[in-house]
């Protein structure tokens, strides 16, 4: 039974705290008393006060700076150290020491009482042990690998290296073969101008050309006649009509009968008698009978409606096309390019590719009339300078490229600062889920297969790592998340995206699959890039 005077005492009196209770081992070494004749006396860390020894841990705050009280919580604002024999020690805030709750950070209980909390620090420490060296060895293994990703990058550095001076070297003879080109097609190119300009001078063409000049006058005269024709027509038309038959004009009469007659229209008197058209067969009539064409003749629709067609023929491209159908007649009469003909099909390539020599030979040393235009020349040149420009483009489209792979090799943004992610640019991880298969190629695209048919879902491209707010760009955590976004468009929803999760393991894969929202999918993964060797052992772990 408890004497009932001890029920007054404070609480800390049942138990005579330790002075270096809840001192961490680098402060041990103040937490020792000096004299001052026969008092033992303590000064507070800071050196602000002196106090007697027996003030230190009496659970009354004394010193400013809250020193005197490490095991009791006295002071505010102070941390408390467990030792954690067995285990790490940690530190917790004061506040929390006795106040009849076991702090999960004190494994050894020495935050409250002795005897309220159990010294649970030799189990925990042992599972602690066997979880960090397992750890250790994961990262052991991990790091071995992500260094010879490092390694892999180093190589592609040279090989991207020397990858961009070979296309360098190739862009500047490319860039001589496109000029030494391009002088050729200039030279073909004025070559098959002048050449025209000398065929136009062929009695042929120039006999075209008086003739195009001619036919555009004559259709020029037409109009002008038509036009007369019509201009007169009206003022007969009005003579007609409108003259006083009483006055007996000859003259006037005449011209009216003559007009009448050619226009194919009946007699003004008769019209104004009874009101109705002529019934008089035309051939009585003075009107235009139809003429007979001799063959090959155009009739007046065509000259009304073909003729400006006809005029606006171009007229290079007609002498050009001449030029073909008589070298084409040329070549085709010619014994050398009809042997084939008498030639055993067998034998037929051979033979071919014999003529073929031959000929140019031939050319070449001006023995037979090369057998291509200068137009054709010009083309072929131009052919020639536009390929060589094309492959000039590709080449240098190229070298771009290989210049964004090494900018990006070595990049916190893409590879890592130790280019530790290159080796795993395009590698497609899966992970069946029963209905689905999904894919990862990494810093490409994510996808969603069904395995029992139907369309593959794109859930989005490779976007950046772990951007949240805080995270600093090439820290592991930067590195724990990459971002797929603008995948396919779910109905009636956003275009499916990804976050990868990933954690250190010696293996590149996919673990687990949730869809967190409506087509926005979490994949959690692991990967040897993320493995950096293994730390010091702990520091003590502050619970705040
Ligand atoms: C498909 C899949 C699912 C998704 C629905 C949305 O079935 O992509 O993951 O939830 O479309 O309609």
């Amino acid at each position: 039974m408890v004497p009932w005077v001890l029920l007054l005492l404070p609480l800390s009196a049942f138990s005579a705290v330790d002075k270096t209770h809840g001192v961490p081992p680098s402060l041990l070494a103040s937490y020792v008393p000096t004299k001052d004749g026969s008092q033992e006396i303590w000064t507070c860390i800071d050196g602000s006060k002196v106090i007697p020894w027996s003030a230190v841990n009496d659970d009354y705050c004394d010193c400013p700076d809250g020193s005197d009280e490490p095991g009791t919580g006295a002071c505010p604002n102070t941390r408390f150290y467990c030792r954690n024999e067995g285990h790490i020690g940690a530190f917790i805030p004061s506040s929390r020491v006795r106040d009849g709750l076991c702090e999960p950070a004190c494994c050894d209980g020495s935050d409250e009482e002795p005897g309220v909390c159990p010294n649970k620090c030799k189990e925990i420490g042992e599972a602690y042990r066997v979880k960090q060296a397992a750890e250790r060895k994961l990262r052991k293994t991990g790091s071995k690998i992500r260094s010879s990703y490092i390694a892999f990058a180093q190589k592609e550095k040279k090989r991207i290296e020397g990858e961009i001076a070979s296309l360098e070297n190739e862009i500047v003879s490319r860039e001589k073969e496109v000029a030494r080109l391009k002088d050729i097609a200039d030279h073909a190119e004025s070559l098959s101008a002048t050449a025209l300009e000398q065929k136009k001078q062929s009695p042929l063409y120039q006999s075209l050309l008086a003739h195009h000049r001619a036919l555009k006058s004559l259709q020029c005269e037409h109009k002008k006649h038509l036009e007369r024709e019509k201009s007169l027509g009206d003022i007969l038309d009005r003579l007609r009509t409108g003259y006083n038959p009483n006055y007996q004009d000859m003259a006037v009469l005449e011209a009216v009968r003559g007009w009448e007659f050619h226009a194919g229209l009946p007699h003004i008197n008769d019209v104004k008698k009874d009101d109705e058209p002529s019934t008089e067969d035309e051939s009585e009539t003075g009107k235009d009978e139809e003429e007979e064409l001799e063959p090959g003749m155009w009739t007046p629709q065509q000259l009304e409606h073909q003729l400006d067609e006809l005029l606006d023929q171009d007229y290079e491209s007609l002498l050009l096309e001449h030029d073909k159908h008589v070298g084409a007649t040329e070549h085709s009469d010619s014994l050398l390019y009809n042997l084939s003909a008498y030639v055993p099909e067998p034998l037929l390539p051979q033979f071919e590719a014999f003529q073929n020599a031959l000929v140019s030979w031939l050319e070449l040393l001006g023995i037979v009339k090369p057998s291509k235009s200068d137009a054709a020349d010009d083309s072929r040149a131009k052919k020639a300078y536009n390929d060589a420009d094309h492959s000039l483009k590709l080449t240098r489209d190229e070298l771009t490229k290989a210049k964004e792979d090494l900018s990006r090799l070595f990049d916190s943004n893409w590879y890592g600062k130790d280019g530790e992610w290159k080796k795993l640019d395009g590698t497609c991880l899966e992970k069946d889920t029963g209905d689905y298969t999904y894919e990862v190629c990494l810093f490409d695209e994510a996808r969603q297969k069904p395995n029992k048919g139907g369309s593959t879902f794109s859930l989005g491209r490779f976007a950046h790592w772990n951007n949240g707010p805080g995270v600093e760009v090439g820290s592991p955590e930067y590195y724990s998340k990459q971002f797929y976004i603008h995948g396919t468009k779910c109905w009636n929803g956003p275009q499916r995206s990804v976050v990868l999760e990933l954690e250190c393991g010696t293996e590149n894969a996919l673990h687990t699959i949730a869809e967190l929202e409506k087509c926005e999918y979490k994949i959690t993964g692991t990967t040897p890039a993320l493995c950096l060797p293994p730390d010091e052992p702990e520091k003590p772990r502050e619970e705040l």
